[in-house]
C-alpha cells in the first residue's frame, strides 16, 4: 500500500491497501450475496445505490434481523471480521480488538450517489472500515455539525481502505459521484462495490 494519510483526526485513508488479487477475490464475493436492493427512506425516496447487508439488516433508523420481505439476514463471515482487523491494525499502526459483526455492501452504477450523511444507527461508536472496488469515486469528507461546508473531496480509488473512528465517527459524509470507467478491466466489475464493517452494538 502506499503511505497511510490522516484526512481528520480518526480518519484514515489508505491508498491501494488490497493487491489486484485481493481485489478480484473480495469482487467475487460481493457477486455470490444475493440479494442487492434500493432501500427506502422515510421521506419516500428511493435510494440511487443498490445494498445487500451481512449480519444485520440495516434500514434507516434502525437495524433489523430479518429482511423486509421476511429472509433471514446473510451471516456476516468471520474472514470478513478478520479483514477488519487487518485494516484497523494497518490504519492505526496498532492491534485491535475490532469485532465488527454487520457489513452494507453499496453498489453504484454509473449515476448513483450518496448524499451527505451521518452513520449514526449503531449503537456503538467503534470504527467503521470502508474498502473501496471498482470506479473511482468522489467521496466528501466533512465535519460533525452539519452537510455544508467545510469539507474535504478525496478520490477513493479500487483497493483503498478507508478507517473512520475516532473524532471523525459522526461526520458527515457522501459520495457526490462516481468516475465511470476508471476501473481495471481486469477486475472484471462495471460500477463501484463500497463495503463498510460497522459494530451494531446490539
Ligand atoms: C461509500 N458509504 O463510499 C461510503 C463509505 C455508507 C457510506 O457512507 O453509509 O454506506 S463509508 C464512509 C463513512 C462511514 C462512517 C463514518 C464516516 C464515513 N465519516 O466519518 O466520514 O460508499
Ligand atoms: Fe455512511
Amino acid at each position: 500500500p502506499r503511505p497511510r494519510r490522516e484526512v481528520a483526526p480518526g480518519a484514515v485513508h489508505v491508498p491501494d491497501w488490497l493487491n489486484p488479487e485481493a481485489q478480484r477475490e473480495l469482487v467475487e464475493s460481493c457477486r455470490g450475496w444475493r440479494g442487492y436492493r434500493a432501500t427506502r427512506l422515510p421521506g419516500g425516496g428511493v435510494m440511487s445505490v443498490r445494498t445487500v447487508c451481512l449480519g444485520w439488516h440495516w434500514r434507516p433508523y434502525r437495524y433489523t434481523r430479518t429482511v423486509d420481505d421476511g429472509s433471514p439476514v446473510l451471516p456476516f463471515p468471520g474472514w470478513l471480521a478478520d479483514l477488519g482487523r487487518r485494516a484497523l491494525a494497518e490504519a492505526y499502526g496498532a492491534a485491535a480488538d475490532y469485532r465488527p459483526d454487520v457489513a452494507l455492501v453499496n453498489f453504484y452504477d454509473a449515476a448513483a450517489k450518496m448524499g451527505q450523511h451521518q452513520d449514526k444507527d449503531e449503537r456503538a461508536l467503534d470504527p467503521v472500515v470502508s474498502l473501496s472496488l471498482g470506479d473511482t469515486c468522489v467521496f466528501r469528507f466533512g465535519n460533525t455539525e452539519n452537510r455544508n461546508r467545510p469539507y474535504t473531496d478525496v478520490e477513493l480509488r479500487s483497493g483503498d481502505l478507508f478507517v473512520f473512528g475516532g473524532p471523525s465517527r459522526l461526520a458527515y459524509h457522501g459520495v457526490p459521484k462516481t468516475l465511470p470507467g476508471t476501473a481495471e478491466p481486469e477486475l472484471g466489475l462495471k460500477g463501484r462495490l463500497n463495503l463498510t464493517l460497522r459494530v451494531s452494538g446490539l
